[in-house]
């Protein structure tokens, strides 16, 4: 746009001061659902051009092909991202795709590359300090929780809906010489395990890590950042840029921190010291309600 001085698709000026102070080995994000409303694309810009890496990892659901199949939407912002992005690997930044659920076309270009991009099913990350990390973005254990997972935004009213239906079904059932079944028990129990979603997602990525010989993996999809050890395999998940604006990062040390974009950007104005600061975010068991919360997000995104 003329008069504009943004990063523009065109604008190729150094950098110089852009990315001073956040330098990292390797950054790893997911989950920014490009082409929908709810992409915080200003924040992930204002994070792109601030921070540095040899290593960029798109860890999946960049840009969300369901919604733009429904709806077209790509305001001015989102097309920025692509362009920075574009303009790491120019820069000599390594950026590479594995493709998520939203943007599972992208999986039909495995072992090609866009711009530079390249696009992989899944890969091995080997940190500085040697570790392997499993980089997937996660939605192939969905299945191991599925049947629960729709049932993350059954309501009152629906449930209440289910009673009733539960009421019918059962007036056919005994009119066929059925016994009883509680229809209304069975979605309870379904409910509860809706809750424990997030967990059970987590244990399932990271025995699969385990499985294939990691010592940890690094995923996305749930929209729930987080990092810690399961049962001896570390498990990272990079958050999302709809909601929680969180990136996992590994220093020059090989050492990993999960970064809160919207804490490190309220902080006082950059140093001129190349250390990065890193927040960790605090590491809270899941709750149902957040739980819930993220799924109907992600279920709705
Ligand atoms: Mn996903």
């Amino acid at each position: 746009m003329p008069g504009m001085p943004r990063d523009a698709p065109t604008d190729d000026e150094p950098t110089a001061g852009d990315t001073a102070g956040r330098r990292y080995r390797t950054l790893w994000i997911s989950d920014i659902h490009l082409g929908t409303p709810g992409c915080q694309a200003l924040a992930l810009l204002d994070f792109l051009k601030s921070t540095d890496c040899e290593t960029l990892y798109l860890v999946g659901d960049i840009v969300d092909g369901w919604q733009l199949r429904r709806r077209w939407y790509w305001p001015q912002a989102h097309n920025d991202v692509v362009q920075k992005l574009l303009r790491k690997v120019r820069k000599g930044t390594r950026v590479v795709l594995v493709p998520g659920n939203h943007d599972e076309f992208a999986r039909r270009y495995v072992g090609h590359s866009f711009g530079g991009i390249e696009v992989v099913e899944d890969c091995m990350h080997v940190t500085a300090d040697g570790r392997r990390l499993w980089v997937t973005h996660g939605d192939l254990f969905d299945g191991v929780v599925q049947c629960a997972r729709w049932l993350a935004y059954v309501g009152d009213s629906l449930y209440e809906f289910t009673l009733k239906l539960n009421r019918w079904v059962n007036h056919l059932r005994a009119r066929a010489g059925l016994p009883y079944w509680s229809l209304s028990r069975y979605l309870k129990l379904k409910v509860k395990r809706a809750v424990s979603y997030v967990s059970d997602f987590e244990a399932a990525v990271a025995r699969e890590a385990r499985r294939r010989g990691a010592h940890g993996v690094v995923c996305g999809h749930i929209h729930h950042a987080e990092l810690r050890e399961i049962d001896g395999v570390l498990y990272a998940n990079d958050g999302d840029w709809v909601e929680s604006l969180t990136a996992l990062a590994e220093h020059p040390s090989g050492e990993l921190v999960l970064l809160d974009w919207s804490a490190l950007r309220a902080a006082p104005a950059a140093s001129p010291v190349l250390t990065p600061v890193a927040t960790p975010v605090p590491v809270t068991p899941a709750e149902g309600v957040t739980v819930l919360s993220h799924d109907v997000h992600k279920l709705t995104a």
